[in-house]
Parts: C-alpha cells; sequence; structure tokens
C-alpha cells in the first residue's frame, strides 16, 4: 500500500475511533444494588464502578442494599467514603430482608477500621423511597439499575404505590425511566436445568415477580460467566497500594478458601462492567426471555423478546485483566481515618 494511501486509512481510522469514543463520552447513570456480604465480588464490582465514575464513565446516583445484615449500609458508606463519594444515597430494605453477613467477617472488618458517614442500617434511607425519589427526578429511559444480589428490592419497587415523589405506580415508574436492568442471576449454559443460582433462589418469590412482571429490558451475567473468570491476586500483591478496604477485603478472603489460589470468580464485576462499557468486545448476547420457576431455578424462552444473556467472546485472561486493572483503581485522594 502507498504511503499516503496509509496515512490516509491512518487517519480515516483515528476520527472514527475518536466518534465512537465522543459517542461512548455521556455517562451511564447506575443504581447500584446489592447483597454486600455472602460473596465479596460485590467489593470488586463496587470498586470498579468508582474507577469507571472517576474516568467519567458513569455516575453513581445510589448504592442500595437488597441484604439487611448489621454491617451492610456501613460497608457501603465505607466503600464509597474511600472513592470520595461519601454522599451517594444509601438505601436498605424496610420490611422482610434477608440478612447474611460474611462468612470471613471482612465486612465487620472494613466498618471498623475505615471512616465511614454512616455506621448503621437504621442512619440508611428506606431503599423503594429512594428508588422512587430517583426515578421520577430522571430523565425517561435514563437510568440503568445493576442488581448484584437478591431481586427484593426490584420487587418492592414494581409492587410499589404512588407517592410523594411520583403519581405513577412502581411498574408505570420503572417503564417510564428505567433503560434497562442488569443482573448478575441464573444460569444459561447447558447446565441449567434444575440449577438453583444464588441471587435468584434466596429470594425465589422477589425473583418470580421480577422475572414475571418487569417492564424494561433485562441483561443477565449468568453464573457460568463469572465462574470462569478470576481475579483479585493482582491487587492482593500490589504493594504500591496501601490502606485500602478493597484490597484488605480480597487479601483477607482469597487465602481463606484454596479454591481461590488463582483469584477470587467474578460474577458480580461482570455485571457492572457491561452495564457501563457495553456486552462487546468481550461478550456477546443471545435474545430471549428468563422464565422464573418457583424453586428459585431458570429457564429461557428463546422466542421471548425482552432479555438478554451474555455469552463470552473474549480470552479469559483479557476480561481478567481489564477487571483487575479498574478493581486496582486509586481514589486521586483517600479519606483519612
Ligand atoms: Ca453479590
Amino acid at each position: 500500500m502507498p504511503f499516503p494511501t496509509r496515512m490516509l486509512l491512518a487517519f480515516i481510522v483515528c476520527c472514527l475511533f475518536s466518534g465512537a469514543v465522543i459517542a461512548q463520552k455521556k455517562p451511564v447513570d447506575i443504581i447500584f444494588d446489592t447483597d454486600m456480604g455472602p460473596d465479596y465480588d460485590d467489593v470488586g464490582a463496587i470498586a470498579m464502578l468508582h474507577a469507571m465514575a472517576d474516568k467519567g464513565e458513569c455516575r453513581i446516583l445510589a448504592t442500595v442494599a437488597s441484604n439487611r445484615h448489621p454491617w451492610v449500609a456501613a460497608d457501603l458508606s465505607v466503600l464509597n467514603t474511600y472513592f470520595g463519594r461519601p454522599d451517594i444515597p444509601i438505601g436498605v430494605v424496610s420490611g422482610k430482608c434477608l440478612a447474611i453477613p460474611a462468612v470471613q467477617r471482612w465486612d465487620s472488618l472494613i466498618a471498623s477500621e475505615y471512616p465511614h458517614q454512616i455506621s448503621s442500617n437504621e442512619q440508611a434511607v428506606d431503599a423503594v423511597a429512594l428508588y422512587r425519589k430517583l426515578l421520577s427526578a430522571a430523565k425517561d429511559h435514563s437510568i440503568t439499575i445493576v442488581t448484584v444480589g437478591f431481586f427484593t428490592n426490584m420487587a418492592n419497587l414494581l409492587l410499589s404505590s404512588p407517592d410523594q415523589y411520583s403519581s405513577l405506580d412502581g411498574a408505570s415508574l420503572v417503564a417510564l425511566k428505567v433503560k434497562q436492568l442488569v443482573s448478575m442471576a441464573g444460569r444459561f449454559d447447558s447446565e441449567k436445568e434444575n440449577f438453583r443460582e444464588f441471587n435468584v433462589k434466596e429470594d425465589a418469590a422477589a425473583s418470580q415477580t421480577v422475572f414475571d412482571k418487569w417492564p424494561v429490558p433485562i441483561l443477565f451475567t449468568g453464573f457460568e460467566i463469572g465462574a470462569a473468570i478470576h481475579t483479585g491476586l493482582p491487587i492482593m500483591h500490589n504493594a504500591a497500594i496501601q490502606h485500602s478496604p478493597v484490597k484488605d477485603v480480597f487479601a483477607r478472603c482469597i487465602p481463606m478458601d484454596a479454591n481461590d489460589k488463582n483469584g477470587r470468580m467474578s460474577w458480580d464485576e461482570t455485571a457492572v462492567l457491561v452495564a457501563v462499557r457495553g456486552i462487546g468486545p468481550w461478550f456477546k448476547h443471545v435474545s430471549g426471555q428468563i422464565i422464573s420457576h418457583p424453586d428459585g431455578s431458570n429457564g429461557w424462552d428463546p422466542a421471548g423478546t425482552r432479555d438478554r444473556y451474555l455469552v463470552r467472546v473474549m480470552p479469559i485472561p483479557a476480561i481478567e485483566k481489564i477487571i483487575n486493572d479498574l478493581i486496582m483503581h486509586q481514589p486521586a485522594a483517600k479519606a483519612v481515618n
């Protein structure tokens, strides 16, 4: 190829790339809904969200818990404070709710060792009221909700009544304001039959309500996606990162389980990655609709149109590097004790 032609092609590629970057620059408005306790991939996921918020790729409108162990609001406050966003609203479930703490006790550890604005669940706001307040103030079809825990808040929101924030009922409010729900939940590969994925089965009634009634698209990252991706060793061994709750959690928990010698499985991290940056190039999707079963297992209807699930495209090590790099992101100015 003659040199001028190569230059012209390079110029065109640069223009296209610049255009793509500019087109992606509008930050994604995210509400992060987490069980923040039974596993610590939630910690990796919220660290990634803050990293991408620092890069201008998303705005974190709220962090909401679907689990009510004693430290859940404090843990969210620790992590939001660490990343320089201590004022992000924190919601917890007011009514019936699971309460599952961390078996490795990292939840109480970071709450005792790092600064935070909210120290108890009673200081957090009601999750459904928070959702309704934020959604009513949002532009139509603008909000991405990411669930990496149970569907408790989604079911309660769907079934909510008009209030001081909106004259719409919950389903109508979601239909008008939510662009998509991205959920780490379910299983969609050849071994899905009778498999009861944790986030689906623990509050199976809520899952069934959401899967049956949710009015806008749902993008699922299933069990099989995160189970194949292992992260956390780089932050654990990064000597330059000191006094970090994210590092402390991975450094405490990974050595506790021989199965994690290559890093922790990365379910929740994949949900925030695709919620902010999109499905590709790391994954592709299959369209259809999830089928809910009362026992907490799930099926898939390929004739459905509402939902999609992820199928991995990019080699696993490449995805692991993207996630590890974001997990290791450090805030510009750390909060101090
Ligand atoms: Ca989780």
